[in-house]
Formats: C-alpha cells, structure tokens, sequence
C-alpha cells in the first residue's frame, strides 16, 4: 500500500502512526505541500480536493485521513480498532468529532501562531487568536472532563480515536493552545505521546 503524506501536517500523522502501531508496511510518498504538489493534475486525479493524506492499495483509491485509519486498522485484528460494532461505533463518534469539532478549535490557532510565521503571511491577527482560543477552550474542556475518569477516549486501551485526537497537540506549545488548566487532557497526551509509534512518527523539522 503506498500512503501520500506531508509528515509534518497532523492529518497525515494520524495514518503514519496507525501504521506504525501495527508494523503495517506502508510505501510513502511525501507531497511537500510548500511546493503545492496537492495541486498537481496527477494528484488531483487521486483526491479531486488536493489534500493529502491518500492511500492507495491497488486500484482502490482512499482520502480523509480518518477513514484512511480505520482501513488501514482493518487489515489484522488489533486494539486500536476492536471487532465490536458498539466500540467501533464509540471510536468513530469522537473521530467525526475530532473532525467537526476539534481541529476547527485548532486549526486556526495552528494556522495564527505557528504556520504564518513559518510560511512569511504576517503576524497572527488578534481578534481571530481571541475567538480560536474560545473554542479551544471549550472544546479542550469536553475532553478533559471526559478524560478525567479514564486514561483513554474509549475503553482501557489506546484506539483510533486517541491517535486522531493527539495529532494536533503535538504543536499544543508552539501553536500556544490554552491547555494549562486541563491537566486530564495533559496527562492523557503525555500517555499517547509516550507510545512508541507517536515516537517514531513525531514531525522532524528541517
Ligand atoms: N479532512 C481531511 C483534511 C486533510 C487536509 O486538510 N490536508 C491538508 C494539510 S493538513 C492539505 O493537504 N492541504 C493541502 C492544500 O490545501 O493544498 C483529512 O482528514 O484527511
């Protein structure tokens, strides 16, 4: 199976450290998208919205980093993905909720205090900061109450919803997200970010 990726974006991490996880063998090509090769006509013919992650294996063509996970973890039973359809229901919840709720509160915080300054677009602009770190804030406060009587987002053990989850915290500092005050939601990432798949995926700059 090949895997097109920008290591250092959060999307493709989620499906870079599946397949670390589950010592899935995966061909990757890097879409360096500071070079806009998203836009390219041949990869547009792979994802129509010139985003990565994609995966190939064979003629089956698959985009959204999320699906991408639970394909991925499909291939071989595993705890990250469990054969019960209410666990899996479970996992799929909170990873639609990383997707409609979570990485709109971090995006633009990602987008204000990290990437324009790596990519020459100015300085962050304030109201949009102010507003960002609302929603982080209470999006952030969801998962620490939920965490703060469990180690994981679902059941006892690492799954794909914690993998989706911590992939934007890996710039919690940088991106200067609001977390202080969530020592639950801390304390969990300080657990994922222990696994040694999220170690041997961790963004390597330069
Ligand atoms: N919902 C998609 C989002 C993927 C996405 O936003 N990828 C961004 C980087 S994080 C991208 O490839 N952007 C390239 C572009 O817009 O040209 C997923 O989860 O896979």
């Amino acid at each position: 199976m090949k895997a097109y990726v920008f290591p250092l974006s959060p999307n493709a991490r989620k499906v870079m450290a599946v397949a670390a996880h589950l010592d899935l063998p995966l061909d990757y090509q890097v879409v360096d998208l500071t070079k806009g090769e998203s836009r390219t006509p041949e990869f547009l013919k792979l994802n129509p919205n010139g985003k990565m992650p994609v995966l190939v294996d064979g003629d089956f063509v698959l985009w959204e980093s999320n699906a991408i996970m639970q394909y991925l973890a499909s291939q071989k039973p595993n705890g990250l993905w469990p054969d019960d359809a209410q666990v899996r229901a479970d996992i799929c919840r909170w990873q639609c909720w990383q997707l409609s709720e979570w990485m709109p509160a971090c995006g633009p915080l990602l987008w204000e205090n990290l990437l324009k300054a790596m990519l020459q677009q100015g300085s962050p602009d304030g109201k949009v900061v102010q507003n960002a770190e609302a929603n982080f804030l209470r999006t952030a406060s969801i998962l620490d109450q939920h965490l703060a009587q469990r180690d994981y987002l679902v059941g006892d053990d690492v799954t794909l919803a914690d993998l989706a989850m911590a992939a934007p915290l890996e710039y919690a500092a940088a991106a200067k997200m609001p977390w202080a005050s969530h020592e639950h939601l801390q304390r969990w990432y300080a657990r994922i970010d222990a696994l040694p798949a999220w170690q041997k995926t961790k963004p390597r700059m330069g």
